[in-house]
């Protein structure tokens, strides 16, 4: 199992930097940071990340290719690339419909854009001239005028059945933004669709868990700091996400009218432990050590720790680090 760290850039980049240098040191071997436009840029945080440190992968988790041209994210990964050579990973997703919806951006065509996106972005970066006349990109004729230094893999940011299949079928890895083990195992059937369809190994496909984490040596410190992340999580699943986990759909709902009201504090106090134990890894180091190893078993290869990673996030890296990355290594 390789390990990954997130990091949603909205803090001044010495912090985010500093976290990263430290997740390196410890032994993660990836960190993946956030890509909204309100947050810090995702590129200038990977520059910055990339001068400080020397073997950690550097991935964009995830771009969209709304926000950004392709061709204009294939250079903006060959240029950190050739500061980072064998270190660059790139993700992209349909994007965040709420985020872009208000800056007027709608998502079309999602599944084509991604796959567009993804031919462009490979022809790009191998060093070809593209030219496509899909159904949301239409590219005449497009190079970059310097070559990328070395391989930069595609992950997909995937949560539909048919993004997922896409992943299997076009990317180097999967990106599931979920923390139980049955919403894995339900993922891992569309990827292995998409596999499948293109006549590949599943192997080749790097099959990413993108958890909502939170650890500390005191379990219920660690789940009380994971309801603020778990209660926006509840607000913005869909009914068949809940009733797969057999949450009370009543509850949901109302969590979902508090945060739209702005009664944060109501929010979270409204959330439940079977909530907690759907859409987050949280607890002491042992529960979370055995609900990875659930997530291994159906297929994860990858485990990364998202927010909050726990009540207090430095000391929540040095626990992942020193209790649980070696249980794993050693396998
Ligand atoms: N979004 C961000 O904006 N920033 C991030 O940093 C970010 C990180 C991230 C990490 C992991 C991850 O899994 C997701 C992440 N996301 C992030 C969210 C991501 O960008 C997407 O919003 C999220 O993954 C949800 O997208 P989805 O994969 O479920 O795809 C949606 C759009 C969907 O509806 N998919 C359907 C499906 O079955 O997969 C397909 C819809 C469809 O078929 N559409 C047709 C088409 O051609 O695309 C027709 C629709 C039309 O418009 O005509």
């Amino acid at each position: 199992m390789k390990f990954g760290v997130e990091f949603v850039p909205r803090e001044p980049f010495w912090r985010t930097t500093l976290y990263t240098i430290e997740a390196e040191r410890l032994g993660f071997d990836y960190v993946w940071i956030t890509d909204h436009y309100n947050n810090r840029n995702v590129f200038t945080t990977l520059t910055t990340a990339a001068i400080y440190t020397r073997s950690i992968k550097l991935g964009v988790g995830v771009t969209n290719p709304y926000i950004r041209h392709p061709a204009a994210t294939a250079s903006a990964v060959a240029s950190l690339a050739e500061m980072a050579p064998d270190r660059v990973v790139l993700g992209i997703g349909a994007g965040d419909r709420a985020t872009l919806e208000g800056i007027g951006i709608e998502i079309i065509k999602p599944l084509s854009a991604v796959k567009e996106s993804v031919h462009i972005i490979k022809e790009l970066l191998a060093g070809n001239q593209v030219s496509i006349d899909g159904s949301v990109f239409k590219v005449k004729s497009a190079s970059l005028n310097f070559k990328c230094r070395s391989h930069v893999p595609i992950y997909i940011g995937a949560q539909g059945p048919l993004m997922l299949s896409l992943a299997g079928e076009i990317g180097d890895g999967v990106l599931i933004n979920a923390s139980h083990p049955k919403d894995f195992r339900y993922a891992i059937e569309y990827v292995k669709k998409g596999v499948e369809k293109a006549s590949r190994d599943v192997k080749s496909v790097d099959i990413v868990a993108y958890t909502s984490f939170s650890v500390a040596d005191d379990e219920a410190k660690a789940v009380e700091a994971s309801k603020q992340v778990v209660a926006f999580i509840v607000a913005g699943s869909p009914e068949a996400v809940l009733e797969r986990h057999g949450i009370n759909l009543e509850t949901a709902s109302r969590i979902r009218e508090l945060i739209v009201s702005g009664r944060f504090g109501e929010a979270f106090k409204s959330v439940t432990t079977d909530m907690i134990d759907a859409f987050s890894v949280s607890g002491s180091p042992s529960s979370v050590a055995k609900r990875i190893d659930e997530c291994l078993k159906v297929g994860v290869t990858q485990f990364v720790v998202g927010s909050p990673i726990g009540p207090q996030p430095y000391e929540a890296m040095r626990i992942i680090s020193s209790k649980i990355i070696p249980m794993f290594k050693a396998e």
